[in-house]
C-alpha cells in the first residue's frame, strides 16, 4: 500500500492569516527567539512567553483553514493508501480542515502541559504563569509547545513513517529548524519520491526531486487532483 508522508510548516497557514516566523514582519521580527521560544526565556520572563502564546492561541482560534489544508484532508479521505501529516505548526487548522492523522511535533496551542508532572489538558484561551495543574496541583502550567533545545514529540513514530514513505511532501517550511529539516534526507534514504511546495526553494530545496513554486492554496489542490487521478 502506497504511503504519503507530509511535513508542513508555517507557510501552509500563512494564507489563513497566521504569521510565519522568518518573513520580514514575521513572528520572530517582533520577538527574539531566545526570549519567547526557549525554556530559558520562559524561566526568565514567564509572563512575556505565556502572553506570546495567548496572542497566538486567540489568533489561531479565529483562523479558518485554507484550500491548502483542505486539499490535504481530501487526500487523506480519498487516497487508497496511507496519508500522515507531520506538522511543525501549533495551530489546529489541519484538524479544522478534516485531517485526522496529524502529528504535532512542536506541540499545540490548544494543549497545556504541567512542568512538574507532565500531565496534559486542554489549554484555556488565556493562560497565566503559575496556573495550577489540574492533576498534581503544582503552579507549573506551561504552554504545551516544544521550545528550542527541547525534544520534539513523537520522533520514533515520525522516523517510522519516514522509513516507510513512498512519497514525502514538504509544504511551507524554510528548512531552518532541525530535526524537521532533516526529514527529506531520511525519506530519500527510504527511497521515497520527494516534493517541496513553497514560494521559493527552502534551505534544503536541493534535496527534493521536484519543487512546486507558488502558494500552497493554489499548488496543493492541483497536486492532490494529480495524485487521486492516478
Ligand atoms: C532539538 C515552537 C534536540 C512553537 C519551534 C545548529 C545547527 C542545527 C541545529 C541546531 C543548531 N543549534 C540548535 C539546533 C537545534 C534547533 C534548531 O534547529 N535551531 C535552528 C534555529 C538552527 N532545534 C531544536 O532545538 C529542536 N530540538 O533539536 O532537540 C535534543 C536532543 C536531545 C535532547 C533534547 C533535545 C526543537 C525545534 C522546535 C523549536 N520550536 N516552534 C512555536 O512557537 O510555534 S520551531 C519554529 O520554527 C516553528 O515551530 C516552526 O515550525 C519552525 C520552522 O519554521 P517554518 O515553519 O519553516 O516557518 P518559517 O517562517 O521559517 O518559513 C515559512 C516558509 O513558508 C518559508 O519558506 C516561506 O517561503 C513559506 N511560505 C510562506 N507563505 C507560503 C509559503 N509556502 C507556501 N505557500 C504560502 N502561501
Amino acid at each position: 500500500m502506497q504511503k504519503i508522508v507530509i511535513l508542513t510548516g508555517a507557510g501552509i497557514s500563512a494564507e489563513s492569516g497566521l504569521g510565519t516566523f522568518r518573513a520580514e514582519g514575521g513572528l520572530w521580527a517582533q520577538h527574539r527567539i531566545e526570549d519567547v521560544a526557549t525554556p530559558e526565556g520562559f524561566a526568565r520572563d514567564p509572563k512575556l512567553v505565556v502572553d506570546f502564546y495567548n496572542a497566538r492561541r486567540a489568533q489561531a482560534a479565529d483562523a479558518e483553514p485554507n484550500e491548502g489544508h483542505r486539499a490535504l484532508a481530501r487526500l487523506e479521505h480519498h487516497f487508497d493508501g496511507d496519508v500522515v501529516v507531520i506538522t511543525q505548526n501549533v495551530d489546529d487548522l489541519h484538524e479544522k480542515a478534516g485531517s485526522q492523522k496529524v502529528i504535532h511535533m512542536h506541540g499545540a496551542l490548544k494543549s497545556a502541559l504541567c512542568a512538574a508532572c507532565e500531565h496534559r489538558w486542554p489549554a484555556p484561551l488565556v493562560m497565566a504563569p503559575g496556573d495550577a495543574c489540574p492533576s498534581c496541583g503544582a503552579p507549573a502550567a506551561r504552554p504545551d509547545i516544544v521550545w528550542f533545545g527541547e525534544m520534539p514529540y513523537d520522533m520514533d513514530e515520525i522516523f517510522d513513517h519516514l522509513a516507510n514513505a513512498d512519497v514525502f511532501a514538504s509544504i511551507g517550511t524554510s528548512g531552518n529548524v532541525y530535526p524537521a529539516a532533516g526529514f527529506v534526507a531520511e525519506a530519500r534514504r527510504a527511497g521515497a519520491r520527494t516534493i517541496e511546495f513553497n514560494l521559493e526553494p527552502s534551505l534544503v530545496g536541493s534535496q527534493f526531486d521536484d519543487i512546486r513554486i507558488g502558494s500552497a492554496s493554489q499548488t496543493l489542490p492541483l497536486w492532490v487532483d494529480e495524485v487521486l487521478e492516478r
